[in-house]
């Protein structure tokens, strides 16, 4: 098999000239900052370190972390490296707690984005003779915007139908015949059960690809999304305190995300002591921006878990690459002691017959004791069979829950179409201990 590579010279660099790259690009933007970024300059005066000890990417552990709450702190533009008359863009994510986080974009970060993007929608085989469907939503979240950049910057036909309104979505499909779609994993599938339930087969769609991320989804829910849309589905990550979507990719082997490191070095740390993991062991994902002009984010700690591949990957990009992340850290549940991420349940769920892949989380404490109920969504097929199949249907979910993750949890069987579906990020978590929703 060939795979198609938009940036051959970028993404198939050798080992060593990538190395002496980063390093070059680390020493330039720990410079910047300093002299740029008084949070930055407090930080490295108090260690003792000066940007003159930093002489290549080897020397990235010696930096201070950046975290959330430092972009909290600094709200809104306190970390900008630039003033804001070279500052072309501005995006913002809500997250699930506090205040919301704002990034910004010079123009030269503007061409990154749209040149890592067109690799990562480039690297699902897409070329400028492609039209591309964008259904992430349009406005201060990187995800529409991010995507559509790409797909121009490939110099492909864009269509920018943002979220909502599945009816008109699925008109677009139809006649625009859009080849690639983008879109969060759950919104392709409300799209799915559309189809289906208007008695539209995806045969008359044109899309070949997807590129589906903003959200952890399961190997499973590959599965579901390529059969029920026809299409290959590919994983994108990305967060917008680094550059929005376009951080790392997966390519055609579909084996891990190609991480963009001539613009975003990664680190894997034991998010306890701060320390880089081993090789090949799970921890927390930290990046730096060694590019980035408006905001050159220095060992951000992003709480999402992940950890790296090793080896050559068949399609000849040199570029390492990381794990599906499997959640953040702070959406992990603790229940009765027990560390729980919700694409876990959703991996136990998708492989079990008949059962819709919509389900919801809601955590509670009856005295000290946590307690999870997992609501889970029917097909319009097994919703009609008899109260004894439900039954026997519910001890079965609960104990794959119980035998994969070690915990039991009530099984709660919903009428179909009864959870809320999402167009963006899905919320699947009710915790009702902290109130929190995500
Ligand atoms: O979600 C950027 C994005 C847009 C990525 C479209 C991919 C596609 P934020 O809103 O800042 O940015 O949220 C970033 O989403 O830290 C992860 O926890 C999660 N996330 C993003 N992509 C994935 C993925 C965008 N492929 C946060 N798998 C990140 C798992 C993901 N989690």
């Amino acid at each position: 098999m060939s795979y198609h590579i938009h940036n051959p010279e970028a993404e198939t660099m050798p080992r060593e000239k990538l190395h002496a790259l980063q390093s070059e690009r680390l020493c330039a933007t720990v410079k910047r900052v300093y002299e740029n970024v008084p949070l930055y300059k407090n930080r490295f005066d108090e260690m003792g370190l000066s940007p003159k000890d930093i002489h290549s990417i080897d020397d990235i552990t010696k930096l201070p972390f950046t975290l959330k709450q430092d972009l909290r702190d600094n709200y809104p533009y306190g970390l900008f490296a630039v003033p804001m008359d070279e500052v072309v863009r501005l995006h913002a994510s809500s997250g699930t707690t506090g205040k919301q986080t704002v990034v910004g974009y010079t123009e030269a970060d503007m061409k990154i984005w749209g040149e890592v993007m067109a690799r990562t929608i480039g690297a699902g085989g897409v070329t400028k003779s492609d039209i591309g469907h964008i259904s992430y939503g349009y406005g201060l979240f990187t995800g529409g915007l991010g995507g559509g950049l790409g797909s121009e910057t490939i110099g492909c036909a864009t269509i920018p139908a943002s979220t909502g309104n599945t009816r008109r979505q699925v008109t677009i499909l139809q006649d625009f015949k859009p080849t690639f779609i983008l879109a969060t994993p759950s919104y392709a599938l409300t799209i799915a059960e559309f189809l289906d339930a208007n008695g539209i087969s995806a045969d008359e769609l044109s899309l070949k690809a997807g590129f589906f991320g903003a959200e952890p989804w399961t190997e499973n829910m590959r599965a579901e999304i390529e059969n029920r849309l026809k299409l290959k589905a590919y994983d994108i990550y990305g967060l917008s305190e680094i550059i929005g979507p376009g951080v790392a990719y997966e390519c055609q082997c579909q084996n891990g995300l190609h991480v963009n490191e001539d613009h975003f070095y990664l680190e894997i740390i034991d998010p306890e002591t701060g320390l880089p993991m081993p090789d090949g062991e799970e921890g927390e994902i930290v990046f730096t921006c060694i590019t980035k002009e408006a905001l050159p984010l220095i060992r951000y700690r992003t709480r999402d878990v992940g950890k790296k591949l090793s080896g050559q990957c068949d399609c000849g990009r040199s570029f390492v690459r990381m794990i599906k992340p499997a959640g953040r850290t702070d959406d992990m549940l603790i229940i009765r002691g027990v560390n729980v991420f919700p694409s876990q349940i959703e991996s136990v769920l998708m492989d079990m017959q008949g059962i819709a892949p919509f389900f919801q989380l809601v955590v509670e404490r009856e005295g000290n004791l946590d307690k999870l109920t997992v609501l889970v969504e029917l097909t319009e097929r097994t919703f009609t069979d008899e109260v004894r199949k439900l039954e026997a249907m519910s001890r079965q979910v609960t104990a794959a829950i119980h035998s994969v993750l070690g915990i039991s949890a009530k099984v709660k069987l919903v009428e179909p179409r009864s959870i809320e579906r999402f167009e963006g990020k899905a919320k699947r978590v009710i915790d009702k201990r902290t109130q929190a929703n995500y």
